[in-house]
Order: C-alpha cells, then structure tokens, then sequence
C-alpha cells in the first residue's frame, strides 16, 4: 500500500514535470541564449499556473507561472520547474525569492543550472527559507532541452551540430551534383524545427553556390496543433518578427554572388560572411546590402573553424547547425568543436564512384583514429531516419 502511493507520487511528479518541459519549449527560436524553461504550480494535484521563459529578457518561467495563479494563497503548494530556479540578480529579479514570497510549499526540479551565479545555490537558498526541494525528475529530458545553453554557458562557445541528409549509400549528392531532394517531407519539417530551435546556421561557399540556398524557417503553423510547443513557439517567434536563424557563410576568398538569395535577404534576416580576404574594398558591396563580416585567420585553405566559432560565441550565439558541405564538414570535424551529429538517412540509393560523401577532407588513416561518437538516437520521420550521435 505505501510502495503503491509512493509510486503514484512519483508518476504525479514526472506529469507534472513533463507539462513543464512542454511549455519551456514555446520558447523555441526566442530565448536564445538563455534557457529554455518551464514552470507549472499545482495546488492539491491540480494545476494552478503555468508558465514558460518566452524570450530573452523576459521574466522567467517561475514568475510568469506565479503571474498566472490569479492572487490565491500557494501555502501547500508545489512549483514544477525544468531548471533551478536563479537566485541571482540578472535582467531579472531572483526566482528563489518570488517562490519563498508566495509561500510555496514544495520545490520540484528538473536539473540544476549550470550558470556558476545559480548552480546549487538556488536549491540552498529554497531549502535554507525551509522549502521542500526535490531535484532530478526527468533530469535527461530537461538536460537534454537546453543542451545549447549548457555547452554555451560553461564554455562561451555555440553548441555545435553537424547535420547532413544522405542516401542508404552514404551519397550526399548524385555524381552530376544534385541534391534535392534526398529525405522527405517529415525530415525536411524536423530540419526546419531545428532552424527555428538553434541561432545560427551555416554553409560553405560550395553549398551556396550549388544551392543557392535561403537557410530560413519554412513552417507552416497552421500544420501544428493549437497546443503544439512548436507552433505556439513559431506563432510567437512570427508576431514578434523572429524565427530565422543567422545565416553564416564560410568563404575564404569571399565569392559569394552578390545576388544570391542570401545576399538578396540580407536586409530581412542576418546574413554573417566569414572570411580570410581582408580587403576593406572586397567587403564593401556586402556591407552595403546588409551582411555582415568577419576576417578569420586561414587554416588549411579554409576560415579556420576554431576561430569562427570562437567569434560566434563571443557574439552571443549559443547555438550553430552545420549544414554543409562535405569540405565545411571535415574543418568542423578537425577542428573539434562538433558537439551533436546529426544524420538523416534515406531509403534512396545514388550509387556512382565520383559521388560525393558527408564529409570530405584528407580523412583519418587508421580507424583508431575515428571520431568517435556515443549515445546514438534514432527517430524515424515518415521514412526517412534520424541517427543523432554525441561527439565523445
Ligand atoms: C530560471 N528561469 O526561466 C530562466 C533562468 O538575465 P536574466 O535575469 O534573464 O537571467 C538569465 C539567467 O537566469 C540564465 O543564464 C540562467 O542561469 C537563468 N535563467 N532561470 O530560473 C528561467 N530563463
Ligand atoms: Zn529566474
């Protein structure tokens, strides 16, 4: 009987919590660097006020849940959190004191903050003011939400993913060079998910000039449900005029057309041009319609990967989705700042000896000295999979 109650209590708690990590990602696409967070308050096992952090700046989850529990006493109470709750004082006041002055019971987290001003203090400061403090319920699912704001927070650098589509034969493009389409619609959908969850994505000059690629947010809120975390967040992201990403173009000897779609958009969604021409005449046509650009030193004949990404974080982008090319991919590989790969497998076959793989370069010479990769995911989208690997 009481083994049976506890485990009821355990499942109310993952409930709960799961509703919290539902609404943090509302917050897709707009938070950016911050975390993605959510909270939910409950009163005698129902819910009494929800709310999410929605964009940089913005109070946090805890605050807009409190907002929304239109005046009543929260004595018994507890608050569902994806994050600990901050103590500090940020852009924001501190959480903790919010939680300790509506006299809220219990304390329920997800995973602790990684930001030294909070990490573990938050939780001492809850339980010091005599709450009820429970950390760790779905602790890989909330840690796994804001991997982007863990990786950027402690190092300063963007989390990093490699993404490529290929063929059931490893082909990224047919020997004749054509690319589109290798997955299908579901795949397509996710890629653009992942546009409007991550701050940057980027290509090298070959994929651009191929391509001629917009590297925009594509979706369609109308084909997500009114209470979907992606289409609440891209509804959000579209009233305030966000959702795309910034779009990075890696060219050395900076080709880039001025008509491309890229340069074209630039008035409209960032377009940031790294290379190692430092001509302040050769930049010029660019910066007048909008790009922006950055000299990097050369490293194999390539913007020196390490380099860039090191700029990008120092730019407050916590997040960066590597789109291509096979070259672009390899310098992302050396250099070792991949954090995530991600590859979309197709029931296709291309086959032809000259046709090109996800990543190019000189390669390794033994496979011991493979990049290696742990903790592989697999999604299927329609009929496309998704292998998701870490970088060890
Ligand atoms: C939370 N709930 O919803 C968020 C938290 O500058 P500020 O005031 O927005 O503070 C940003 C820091 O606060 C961020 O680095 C992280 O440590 C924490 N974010 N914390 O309890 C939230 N967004
Ligand atoms: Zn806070």
């Amino acid at each position: 009987m009481e083994g049976q109650k506890e485990h009821s209590a355990i499942e109310e708690d993952e409930r709960f919590m799961d509703r919290a990590l539902a609404l943090a990602k509302r917050g897709f696409g707009r938070v950016n660097p911050n975390p993605l967070v959510g909270a939910v308050i409950t009163l005698d096992g129902q819910i009494v006020g929800e709310g999410w952090h929605a964009a940089f700046g913005d109070p946090h989850a805890e605050r807009e849940a409190l907002s929304h529990c239109g005046g009543r006493s929260l004595v018994g109470s507890t608050i569902y959190v994806t994050l600990e709750p901050c103590c500090h004082q940020g852009k924001t006041p501190p959480c903790t004191e919010a939680i300790i002055a509506a006299g809220i019971s219990r304390v329920v987290v997800g995973c602790l903050d990684p930001n030294p001003l909070v990490s573990g203090k938050g939780i001492a400061r809850l339980k010091d003011a005599g709450i009820d403090v429970l950390v760790g319920v779905r602790e890989a699912e909330c840690r796994l939400l804001n991997r982007a704001f863990f990786r950027y927070t402690t190092s300063k650098k963007p989390f990093v993913i490699l993404k490529y589509a290929m063929t059931i034969d490893g082909k990224v493009a047919t020997v004749s060079g054509k690319s589109r389409w290798i997955t299908s619609e579901a795949a397509r959908r996710r890629v653009h998910e992942d546009r409007l969850r991550y701050a940057a994505v980027m290509v090298g000059l070959g994929t651009a000039l191929s391509d001629d690629p917009a590297l925009t947010c594509r979706l369609d809120a109308a084909e997500y449900g009114r209470d979907d975390p992606v289409g609440c967040a891209l509804r959000a992201a579209r009233t305030a005029g966000a959702g795309d990403p910034v779009r990075i173009v890696c060219d050395t000897r900076l080709r880039l057309p001025l008509d491309s779609t890229l340069v074209r958009m630039a008035t409209e969604v960032d377009v940031l041009i790294a290379t190692c021409d430092d001509d302040p005449r050769r930049h010029e046509p660019y910066l007048e319609r909008g790009c922006s650009v950055v000299v990097l030193p050369e490293r194999d004949g390539h913007v020196d990967f390490s380099a860039l990404v090191a700029v990008l974080g120092a730019r407050g982008i916590d997040s960066v989705v590597v789109e291509g090319g096979p070259q672009l991919a390899w310098a992302a590989v050396q250099s070792g700042s991949v954090d995530l790969l991600q590859a979309y497998i197709a029931p296709r076959l291309f086959g032809g000896k000259g046709g090109p793989s996800p990543v190019a370069g000189d390669g390794v010479d033994d496979p011991i000295e493979a990049l290696r990769l742990s903790s592989p995911r697999i999604t299927r989208l329609g009929d496309d999979l998704l292998l998701e690997c870490e970088v060890v």
